[in-house]
């Protein structure tokens, strides 16, 4: 990432917060960075407003290490937790109004790609289950439809939690909310096949349990949304505050509900493996050329 996007203006340096000095001091600017040097350099601003463990801010310190060009990535967030560790990460960021984050990122990516031709400036939208699954459902399905090449992430934490706990559609059926008190009575929603049937070329649902694989997710979401078409991660992210989890048990209920009910699926069409296929880091897309045995004579 380049030092040139984050850097003071000349005589400002002093009048800026610790927190922010210490995130263009310690920042993953000019370094290359990875999942196995997390915690050794600052993608977030320390003093975000997030929950303590909020399995959300793991993940979002996770998509920023993974983008494959950071410092010309836009993500593009909405009302929700979410947003206010996004709005702190080290990359530049886009506050679209709740419900219209795939209209704002449709245009931010046409205009974008019309604006710098050639030169990758990945869009990624990043926000809760409500934002996507509900109020925003309509512009994201049509953003699929369309076949807009942009990346769309539902941190999807089953429940309304920057509002204090309403049902969301894709709260499970049953469960019973501080704003819910009489237990939702319809299924989660299936954004994952909608997807697919919308005409994602990537569509993956993780949790993040085991960060290597999520940044490997995110990653192949991008690039395959920068040439190819649509892609969507759903990630489950818990909201331990309204679900009544230990700040301590976040990770441990993670790898359970990963076990129970959000197992690890990946779904790719065939353009985007070719695609894949062409970039020297994914030699396990390119066919191998299959080798013929020589005909025995007289056999
Ligand atoms: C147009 C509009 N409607 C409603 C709201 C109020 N609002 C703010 S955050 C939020 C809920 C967010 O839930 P979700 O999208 O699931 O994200 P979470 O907070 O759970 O991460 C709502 C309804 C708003 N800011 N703007
Ligand atoms: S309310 Fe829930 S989702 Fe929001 S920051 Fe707190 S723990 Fe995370």
């Amino acid at each position: 990432m380049s030092l040139d996007y984050v850097k003071f203006t000349p005589g400002f340096e002093k009048f800026m917060p610790k927190e922010y000095r210490d995130l263009v001091e310690h920042g993953p600017f000019g370094k290359k960075v990875g999942v196995p040097q997390m915690g050794t350099f600052k993608e977030l601003l320390e003093e975000h407003p997030m929950c303590a463990g909020c399995a959300m801010t793991l993940f979002i310190r996770l998509a920023v290490i993974a983008f494959p060009n950071p410092e010309d990535t836009i993500t593009v967030g909405t009302a929700g937790c979410g947003r206010l560790a996004l709005s702190q990460a080290a990359i530049p960021f886009v506050y679209g109004n709740y419900g219209d984050t795939n209209g704002v990122a449709s245009g931010l990516s046409r205009g974008l790609r019309l604006r710098f031709g050639d030169r990758p400036k990945d869009v990624v939208v990043m926000a809760g289950d409500g934002g996507l699954a509900d109020i925003g459902f309509s512009q994201v399905l049509h953003s699929w439809l369309r076949k807009e090449r942009f990346t769309t992430i539902m941190l999807d934490n089953e429940i309304y939690g920057n509002t204090g706990g309403q049902e969301s559609g894709m709260t499970n059926r049953g469960v019973v909310l501080k704003m819910a008190p009489l237990g939702k009575k319809f299924d989660k929603t299936n954004m994952v096949e909608m997807a697919k049937v919308a005409g994602c070329a990537y569509v993956a649902r993780v949790v993040p349990s085991k960060p290597s694989r999520v940044a490997s997710t995110i990653k192949k979401a991008v690039l395959i949304a920068r040439e190819v078409g649509p892609t969507y991660i759903q990630a489950y992210t818990s909201c331990n505050i309204e679900y009544g989890i230990a700040t301590d048990k976040v990770l441990e209920d993670a790898k359970n509900v990963e076990d129970e009910r959000y197992q690890f699926s990946e779904y790719i069409t065939e353009e985007a493996k070719q695609y894949l296929a062409q970039q020297h880091e994914y030699k396990e897309y390119q066919v191998k050329p299959s080798v013929n045995k020589p005909l025995e004579v007289g056999a």
